[in-house]
């Protein structure tokens, strides 16, 4: 289906891990066409309005790792044809080919990134590039999945690698992202071309100084003091880094409780939160879409924006809605 295309076409991608590794494999099979890469600006799972008229003069647009409001979809399909790979939640856009398994009700387990859709539909073999975007987005949480945790054991001894090895390089192509260069983002999924193996990746000079600098970051808001209420963590953190969804990560597995973290520094008019749940968040992704806000998730994760005078009444829904039994 994507051989035939014809023109100029745009690979629209999340910054995270899983993006990058879905963009690269896309580029990788696409390689004698006419394409370019571009991820949101970071933190918007939306397009701005420069953005929809900018991505306008393309005559095909590949959508991967990310849920865009339909709005969006909508408008790049008046000009183009397009095509989008995901697993996050949200409703089928019948309007355009939607590789979405997840919201066709196929089960998560058996599609966990967005690169192991992307690889399974382009018919390649298991390859690192469809495993980092697992690995990206499931961390160590993917041992638990058998399936995978089989998958990515017999890749590792193939290619005499560990799996720490694959989470590394997961954090090392999450630092450009995480330090706020779009621009080094859009680059990687072309750069990895150059790299032939998981080692020289994983001895990328610049990759692994931001990600020292960002260690150091993290690490101090996980140190900051965390209030807890009715058993669920509330944290908040200033910080002009993209490292919320880390740290909610990292607060909500370490402590095996609901967390939410709120970050007042990454945008100047609004607040960033994030929750991780056991509790299925999807009321929760739907109530805020209906209030208005730019959000989206998982079963388990919820992302929102929020007008900074909107913050602490919707922090109030939450906190209702996750101390309900
Ligand atoms: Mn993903």
């Amino acid at each position: 289906m994507l051989d035939e295309l014809q023109g100029k076409g745009l690979i629209i991608h999340h910054w995270d891990a899983d993006g990058i590794s879905s963009a690269h494999l896309l580029l990788y099979r696409l390689f004698n066409k006419k394409i370019v890469n571009k991820t949101p600006k970071l933190g918007n799972y939306l397009l701005t309005e420069k953005e929809l008229n900018e991505y306008s003069k393309y005559d095909y647009v590949i959508v991967v790792d990310m849920s865009l409001p339909e709005a969006d979809v909508l408008r790049l399909a008046e000009n183009a044809k397009v095509f989008i790979f995901d697993h996050h939640l949200g409703n089928v856009i019948k309007e355009v080919y939607h590789n979405n398994p997840i919201i066709k009700g196929e089960n998560p387990d058996i599609y966990p990134s967005a690169s192991w859709i992307v690889n399974d539909f382009l018919g390649n073999n298991v390859n690192l590039f469809s495993l980092i975007g697992v690995v990206g987005d499931h961390e160590q949480r993917i041992k638990n999945n058998k399936t995978f945790n089989n998958i990515i054991n017999k890749f590792c001894q193939k290619n005499n690698l560990q799996f720490d090895d694959l989470l590394k390089i997961v954090y090392l192509l999450d630092t450009n992202y995480k330090l706020g260069d779009k621009k080094a983002v859009e680059k990687v999924p072309r750069l990895l071309f150059e790299y032939k193996s998981a080692d020289s990746i994983l001895k990328n000079i610049q990759w692994n100084q931001n990600l020292r600098k960002l260690n150091k970051e993290i690490t101090k808001h996980l140190e900051s003091p965390t209030d807890e209420i009715d058993g669920i963590i509330v944290k908040k953190i200033n910080t002009t880094y993209n490292i919320i969804s880390t740290i909610t990560r990292k607060v909500a597995w370490d402590s095996g409780k609901n967390t939410m973290v709120i970050n007042t520094g990454f945008f100047d008019d609004k607040d960033q939160l994030y929750v991780r749940s056991t509790k299925n968040l999807e009321s929760m992704i739907e109530r805020g879409k209906t209030l208005g806000f730019k959000c989206g998730g998982k079963k388990e994760v919820l992302g929102i924006i929020l007008p900074k005078d909107k913050t602490d009444s919707f922090i109030d829904e939450i906190m209702e809605f996750l101390s309900k039994n």
